[in-house]
Parts: structure tokens; sequence; C-alpha cells
């Protein structure tokens, strides 16, 4: 199947998934609750993660919710068009949603409410490389022709959701405001229970430590994996085609290290270094080290 992409605002968008009506929607008549919490992300930075951890804090560790319910049901995708609009009208109070949407195109009623966004950033060069694989599962995304292309794509932007770049530094203007938590994949993968306290003291829910325990070994890579409702092998086939891939495929970080060679590297890290000078934010992949 081909993937057609359709421009909004200078952005590429799948139009199997997405409408230029629906983001005009979102972004300028979609009411916002004061309740209501969005797990915004870049694509493959830990969405899918970061719902699972979320869905377990909400039902205080009561697993049933997440072995008995497909994960984008519990927390449905803004964004998404088709029969994701209807679960978006009619998820009822307190509300939970996932969004790939730049900071341009969320809600604007978000920003005079009390709503809450995680936003989870991860290694650009993993999300690139978790993209690229994705890219060859998924209908929402052309399939690459190779990777030094792919990569030039990811860096100028022209895959769905636009630049990484740009999407990181248009939500990190948030980083201060009290409804707002910044957290990155490479966080959760270092301390997932420190990582789940912060989340939970975010969002005010208070859970005993037993409580903590079982949300940390329910969210890891391989129970994830295990389970049909959170590892996405019941995504509608015109989104995914699982047999070609798998969604949950390592969950690690540096897997780049696998897949560039020293020139893509040092090409990646210059344009980086280009887009990302003006921002005096450090991250937790800048202080890793990233040598091949
Ligand atoms: S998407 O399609 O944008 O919603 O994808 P997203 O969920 O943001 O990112 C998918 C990557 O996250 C990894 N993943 C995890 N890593 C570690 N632990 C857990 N529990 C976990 N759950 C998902 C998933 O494997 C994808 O990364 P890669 O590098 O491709 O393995």
């Amino acid at each position: 199947m081909d993937t057609e992409y359709f421009q909004h605002k200078g952005i590429n968008f799948a139009s199997i998934v997405y409408s230029k009506e629906r983001l005009d929607y979102l972004e300028n008549k979609f009411q916002v609750q004061d309740d209501d919490v969005y797990i915004v992300t870049f694509p493959k930075s830990g969405t899918n993660w970061m719902m699972e951890i979320v869905s377990l804090i909400y039902s205080k560790g009561d697993i049933s919710w997440c072995h008995q319910v497909p994960n984008y049901i519990r927390i449905p995708w803004l964004d998404v068009c088709g029969p994701g609009i209807k679960l978006v009208d009619e998820c009822q109070s307190p509300r939970i949603f996932s969004s790939h949407l730049p900071i341009q195109m969320f809600p604007k009623s978000f920003f005079s409410s009390k709503a809450k966004v995680i936003y989870t950033a991860r290694d650009p060069k993993d999300v690139l490389v978790s993209l690229y694989h994705f890219a060859h599962m998924s209908h929402v995304i052309k399939t690459p022709n190779n990777f030094d292309e792919f990569m030039e794509d990811f860096l100028q932007g022209r895959v769905p959701f636009g630049s990484w770049f740009d999407h990181i530094k248009g939500w990190i203007q948030m980083k201060n405001n009290c409804n707002f938590l910044f957290i990155t994949y490479e966080d959760l993968k270092r301390d997932h229970r420190e990582a789940v306290k912060k989340i939970c003291a975010f969002l005010g829910k208070e859970l005993e430590e037993p409580i903590i325990d079982l949300v940390v070994e329910q969210t890891s890579f391989n129970m994830m994996k295990s389970n049909n409702m959170s590892n996405n092998s019941s995504a509608p086939d015109y989104i995914m085609n699982v047999q070609n891939n798998i969604f949950m495929r390592k969950g690690i970080n540096g897997d780049w290290k696998n897949h560039f060679t020293q020139k893509q590297k040092e090409y990646m890290d210059t344009v980086y270094q280009e887009k990302m000078n003006d921002l005096n934010v450090k991250f937790t992949w800048d202080e890793n080290d990233d040598s091949l």
C-alpha cells in the first residue's frame, strides 16, 4: 500500500489516518478539560510505554484494564481520524489522550486550562532508528528506500509530524509550567521506579510502594511485549502490518550504534549542533558517551 501525505502548516501527515479538517478542529475548537492528561511525544519516543504507566497509575495498579482493553482504547489518540474520533469525543472524565502534535497545532484551549501534559523525549538517533524500522511495518509513514535517505528526511523534517528539532524546541518552552512534565525515555530506562514516582507526583496520585513496584513490573519491556493489549498486535491492518516487523522491537538505548556509520554519526551531530545551538538545555542523551 502506498502511503500518501498531505501538508498542514508545512508538516507532513499520512492521509490514511489524519485529516486537515480534524487538525483544524482540534487546534481551534476542541475543548480541553481541566482534569485531562495528555501524553505528548514525537513518534517513537516512548509513547506506548508512557500510556501503560499512566493507565496503571490511574487504575491504582489494577492490571485488568491493561490486560483486557487495547491501549489505544484506554488512552485514545487525539489526532487520529476514523474510529478514533468517536473514542476521543465519547471519552469520559478523567480523560487521558495521546498525541504527537507539535505545540503550534495543539488545542488552543489547553493553554488557558489546568490540564496536564507529560512530554516524553528520546535521543533523536534512537528515534530515527526506531522510526526507520516502524516505517517498514506501518502504513502511516512511507517505506524508506534506504537508511541514508531516511536520515536526510528525518533531519529535514520530511517525516510525519515534521522536524524532531522543532517539536522538542516548541514543547520545551513549557518546561517551567506546573502542568507540564518533561521526561525522557532515557530517564525511564535509567531508573524506571524513580520515573514512575515522579509521574505519580506530577499527576497528584499517591500509590503505596507495592503498587509502585507492580507498575514498574507491568510496564517492563518484556511484560508489555507479551501483553497483546499493549504491544499493538491488535492494531488495525490499514495502520500496521505486524507481520513485517514487531512494534515492541528492542526497547534499548543506543541502538543507533548498530545502524550508523561514523560518517552518518558525524553528520547527524553537526546538524544537531546547528539546530539545537540556540537552546540552552542539556538533555540526557547529551551526557552519554555516544562514540561509535
Ligand atoms: S509510536 O508509534 O510513536 O507510538 O511509538 P512509541 O511508543 O513512541 O515508541 C516505540 C518505541 O518504544 C519502545 N518501547 C519500550 N522501550 C522500553 N520499555 C518499554 N516498556 C517500552 N515500550 C515501548 C519500543 O520498543 C520502540 O522502540 P524501539 O527502539 O523501536 O524498540
